[in-house]
């Protein structure tokens, strides 16, 4: 067994939450490393490195927020695509010497606690072996990417790659490509390289429900002027989505047809998620309004489809599921490329896929579809499935993974009763990807250093909640989710859907920044309340 490396702190990640971290943990003046599984830093832009990847929320808040980082960085579009948001991470690591307590190429399988200790005791797939007081899990709610079991999978002859396995540097152009999935990476595929490729075969399951991106290069003025971006930073958490603007707490069905008409338009212009999380408090809880919403929405799309068969495929008289309740991807220009010669819609509620064959994808009606390349769009283990991934045991032994076979439960979603001194951030029963990436990534690390900060003063060698506040937590969390029209979707991967056997359950906390930050700041205000806590027989530190 390979020598044991002992630090204060152990952190899974090295992108936007494993980073903010590292960075307050040596504040604290605990000793601290970084485990990543990668190669470099930036978390998911490491590793979706597909064409067209891009992120959906909006600058200045996607990053940092310490001001000696967004001072001297300057993005150039408002939202930067994944080669511009790996270099940022690069520029970060030379600012703030990140990576020297970083180990890259180093995937955590195990975690083991010891209460006689306090102690996590990791092992690496390489096996090195690393011991620390507390255990943090900053793996994001899209690490372990998912591949559906489809029938002749590996006989296929051609290229197959999975969004989340890019090959480095691929050349698609000129080639006879087919794609499965149009989430939010599939889109982002299609619109990018239907202009580029010989043939685009899409095989939709159900249409996306997107949103206009608005995309635009940053003006030489806005690159300079950041004297508003302080005022965006401490306002972000006063929102229910972490971003600059909130939720329209008035009624649609309040409103007249014509106030109606003004607002959707409105926040249609905007562009982003304005539509989905800015336009009506009750969009995502009445069946009424998210028909008018669906309606509008329809209306806009087919406008921009000229053939009727297509305009059923991609927006459908019947809404294949309430609007918004899966997360809308942000479109460029998604509809004009199926009016292309060279794509193919296919809609596999038609006619499904029977099989993978060794020249492409069979459908059920006969027909066999042939390519160089099938890109699988397909999705993750969302949310969870970064932490199952690793095994991890705390006081009983069980395996987190077996623990929350049947259902995930948690306390404040960052936390879980039986593994003492660990958190994760951005994961289960969090707020996750209701809102913007770094607001919650960093409400969140900023809640945990102050509790280490509280136990390194106070003495307390380790910290666990409750089995009672997981269960009031945990239920708070799965009622929430039962008001909104959430479980109207499918598939979705907020409710666990996605992935065959995985519990259905609301994933994450639905009720905004706000009311999930008091919880916390309660908590920590009462002593950490709902938490059991151990004080040290000797100092710790
Ligand atoms: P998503 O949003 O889970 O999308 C996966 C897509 O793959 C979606 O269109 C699925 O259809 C489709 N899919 C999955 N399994 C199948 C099978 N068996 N047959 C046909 N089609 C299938 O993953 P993304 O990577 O696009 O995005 C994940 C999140 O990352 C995103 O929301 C952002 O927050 C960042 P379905 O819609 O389920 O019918």
């Amino acid at each position: 067994m390979s020598e044991i490396q002992e630090y204060d702190v152990l952190v899974i990640g090295a992108g936007f939450s494993g980073v903010h971290q590292l960075l307050n943990i040596r504040k604290l003046g605990l000793t601290v490393k970084v485990l990543e599984a990668g190669e470099g830093l930036a978390g998911t832009w490491l590793w979706n490195r597909y064409p067209g990847a891009r992120v959906d929320t909006p600058l200045p808040l996607y990053q940092f927020s310490d001001p000696e980082l967004w001072r001297d960085w300057t993005f150039t579009e408002k939202y930067p695509d994944g080669r511009e948001l790996k270099a940022y991470f690069e520029y970060v690591d030379k600012k703030l010497d990140v990576k020297r307590d970083v180990l890259f190429n180093s995937r955590v399988v195990a975690a083991r606690w010891s209460d006689s200790i306090d102690r996590w005791t990791l092992t690496t797939e390489d096996g090195q072996v690393f011991r620390g007081q507390f255990l943090s899990l900053c793996t994001g709610i899209g690490s372990k990417y998912h591949i559906p079991k489809f029938k002749g999978l590996d006989s296929f002859q051609g290229e197959m790659h999975h969004t989340a396995r890019w090959p480095k540097d691929y050349d698609y152009k000129g080639k006879r490509v087919g794609i499965i999935g149009t989430g939010a990476t599939g889109v982002q595929v299609i619109q990018e390289i239907a202009p580029l490729v010989a043939h685009l075969t899409v095989f939709q399951r159900t249409p996306n429900l997107t949103l206009p991106m608005r995309q635009r290069t940053l003006t030489p003025e806005e690159k300079v002027k950041k004297d508003l971006y302080a005022v965006s930073f401490g306002r972000r958490y006063q929102t229910f989505t972490g971003l600059n603007f909130d939720i329209n707490p008035k009624l649609m069905l309040d409103a007249t047809p014509e106030e109606r008409a003004l607002a959707f338009e409105e926040h249609w212009e905007k562009g982003g998620f304005h539509f989905w999380m800015g336009s009506y408090a009750d969009l995502l809880l009445n069946p009424k309004a998210n028909d008018e919403a669906y309606a509008f929405w329809r209306k806009k799309v087919r406008e921009r489809i000229p053939d009727a068969e297509l305009q059923e495929k991609l927006a459908p008289m019947k809404a294949p599921h309430p609007f918004g309740v899966k997360r809308p991807s942000l479109e460029q220009r998604y509809y004009e490329v199926y009016s292309q010669p060279n794509v193919t819609l296919v809609d596999v509620n038609k006619a499904a896929i029977e099989q993978i064959t060794p020249k492409g994808v069979k459908t059920s009606d006969g027909v066999e579809y042939e390519f160089d390349v099938l890109i699988l769009a397909t999705g993750f283990d969302m949310v969870t499935g970064g932490i199952t991934s690793i095994d991890i045991r705390g006081q009983d032994g069980v395996p987190i993974k077996e623990k929350w076979a049947d259902g995930v439960r948690s306390y404040l979603g960052l936390a879980s009763a039986t593994y003492p001194n660990m958190f994760w951030i951005y994961g289960p029963q969090s707020p996750s990807s209701f809102t913007n990436g770094p607001s919650c990534i960093e409400l969140t690390s900023e809640w945990i250093i102050d509790c280490m900060k509280f136990m390194k003063e106070k003495n307390i060698s380790s910290i666990v909640p409750t089995e009672e506040a997981q269960h009031s937590y945990s239920e708070l969390v799965d009622q929430l989710g039962a008001a909104g029209l959430w479980s109207g979707a499918k598939t979705s991967w907020y409710l666990g859907r996605n992935i065959e056997g995985k519990k259905p359950q609301m994933l994450q906390f639905s009720g905004g920044i706000p009311a999930w930050s008091k919880l916390c700041d309660d908590s920590a205000a009462k002593g950490y309340e709902g938490f059991h806590l151990k004080r040290s027989i000797i100092s710790q530190y």
